[in-house]
């Protein structure tokens, strides 16, 4: 049964855009009873100032299992839940209603596990009308409903599979929702690479949130699982107020687990983990070469120095529709500089599309080179044998100089066959993605030929001319491709 439910999977996430309440929405409310028996209402939580974060979910659902396993509702819950400070609920809610109770607790033919044991928040099963309700069209839809009335209901926003601090932040500062006692908001600003061996600060910014002053935290720290010592800091933050506390200096990399556990004397539960890579050799010249999956909207990738300043880089949604294609970026860096490569993957599946049918698998590579010459492999990931991701993290050291040789799109424009009768083929080499045009002149300087040849991949393009209506005689062939243009002159012997 389960390529059944991966089908609907394919199906739900390639409709994403189309049909769900967008954020500001009003959210719908309903009544339901948990999995316990106890009954809840949305708006009568919603009336008594509590924020409640919704988690639309299915017992078989990936990606909403990897997000079950970080903890970050359950931390959620119990700092700020009705045990914790009492101004926030968290809902779990099972919406396929072809799985079972069995599958709910890890023993059905459509689960990824126990999702009961140890979730302390209510969890109802089988809410497929409410999901529909909030017109969700993919697993996992998480959203945040504020308690400030607006036009006679509340509203949400899609929090998504954000971070503790993202939730935090969407829970309290843009609902303004006020935090009853003291409330650090923690966010992890140290360095995330070590470049060359050498030692890493971690750090971390907080931000109180509460409307009484923190004036003791206690951090524990774990780098690779183990323990590191607890780092306290004493002070006075009150509302509003930011502090970077400092989480120590380290030499191995791997990754760090910084929790807060207690917060003026009393307990706290704000977990959070960093991955710190260490460098690969590089050239100061980079290749970044991405093959785009069936979902090339998800992927996204960035370049930043050892001080977190951008680089370059794409957003997500910028392939949108540039499926199965080709794309090559040439990146500088400087000598003696680390950077950190990141590839982000918005749905958390990697560019493995082939799991969820007759798709075509990805690739992301970033190369050293030296000229048109490859120098060595800084990442290379293959979606149909790498492991899923949704972040994929490389540090690299620039230990040599090379040159970058830029694409030369006039040596690589021909046009054939030339001279010609009627039609001929353009071919040329793109060095980047990017919106290219041809503009033909006659020999007295008339256009005869506009094209726009839209966004293109990079690499080898070929494209038909029409001379079919022209007169014979020569002309001008002119070609656009990101900032370059090129001109040939075409004979059409008609
Ligand atoms: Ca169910
Ligand atoms: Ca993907």
């Amino acid at each position: 049964m389960k390529h059944i439910y991966m089908l609907f999977a394919v199906l739900t996430i390639s409709s994403t855009a189309l049909s769900q309440l967008s954020n500001g929405s009003i959210a719908p409310d309903f009544t339901a009873t948990d999995i316990n028996g106890v009954e809840y209402n949305l708006y009568d939580l919603l009336d008594g100032g509590n924020t409640v974060i919704l988690d639309f979910y299915a017992t078989w659902c990936g990606p909403c299992w990897s997000y079950k396993e970080t903890g970050i509702l359950e931390d959620l819950w119990n700092t700020f839940g009705p045990d914790g400070t009492g101004d926030l609920y968290v809902f779990s809610l099972e919406s396929d209603d072809t799985t079972t109770d069995a599958d709910l607790h890890g023993t059905g033919p459509a689960t990824t596990g126990d999702w009961v044991t140890g979730t302390p928040f209510p969890m109802f099963d089988n809410m497929s009308n409410v999901f529909d309700d909030y017109q969700n069209s993919y697993y996992p839809t998480i959203y945040t409903v504020c308690p400030d009335p607006v036009d006679g209901g509340y509203a949400l926003v899609e929090s998504g599979q954000a971070s503790f601090d993202g939730h935090v932040a969407a829970a309290f500062m843009d609902c303004s929702n006020s935090i009853t006692g003291a409330a650090p908001l923690v966010s992890y600003n140290g360095e995330t690479s070590s470049c060359g061996g050498d030692a890493w600060n971690a750090s971390a910014a907080v931000t109180n949130l509460g409307s009484e002053d923190v004036t003791a935290m206690t951090f524990s720290t774990s780098l690779n699982g183990v323990a590191q010592s607890d780092i306290t800091w004493e002070g006075v933050l009150s509302n509003g107020g930011n502090q970077t506390v400092d989480l120590g200096s380290y030499t191995e990399i791997g990754t760090f687990d910084y929790t807060l556990i207690a917060v003026n004397g009393a307990d706290w539960n704000a977990e959070d983990a960093v991955s710190i890579v260490g460098s690969t050799e590089a050239t100061s010249y980079v290749q970044v070469r991405i093959h785009t999956d069936n979902w090339p909207e998800e992927t996204s990738w960035e370049i930043l120095d050892s001080d977190g300043m951008y680089i370059d880089g794409i957003a997500e949604g910028s392939l949108d529709n540039q499926n199965d294609m080709e794309f090559t970026w040439d990146v500088a860096l400087d000598l003696n500089e680390c950077y950190v490569f990141t590839i982000y993957d918005a749905y958390g599946d990697g560019l493995n599309s082939s799991q969820w049918g007759a798709s075509p698998d990805g690739t992301c590579d970033v190369v050293s080179m030296d000229g048109t010459t490859e120098v060595s492999i800084v990442v290379s990931y293959d979606g149909a044998t790498d492991a899923d991701f949704a972040e994929l993290v490389a540090g690299m050291e620039v230990t040599q100089v090379t040159g970058i040789t830029e694409n030369d799109l006039t040596s690589s424009v021909n046009v054939f066959p030339n001279p010609f009768t009627d039609n001929t083929t353009l071919s040329f080499s793109a060095a980047e993605a990017g919106q290219a045009s041809v503009v033909v002149y006659n020999l007295v300087g008339k256009k005869v030929i506009e094209m726009n040849l839209g966004n293109i991949a990079a690499g080898t393009q070929t494209f038909e001319l029409d001379f079919a209506s022209m007169e014979a005689g020569i002309y001008l062939v002119s070609l656009t491709a990101g900032n370059e243009t090129s001109t040939l002159r075409v004979t059409n012997a008609q």
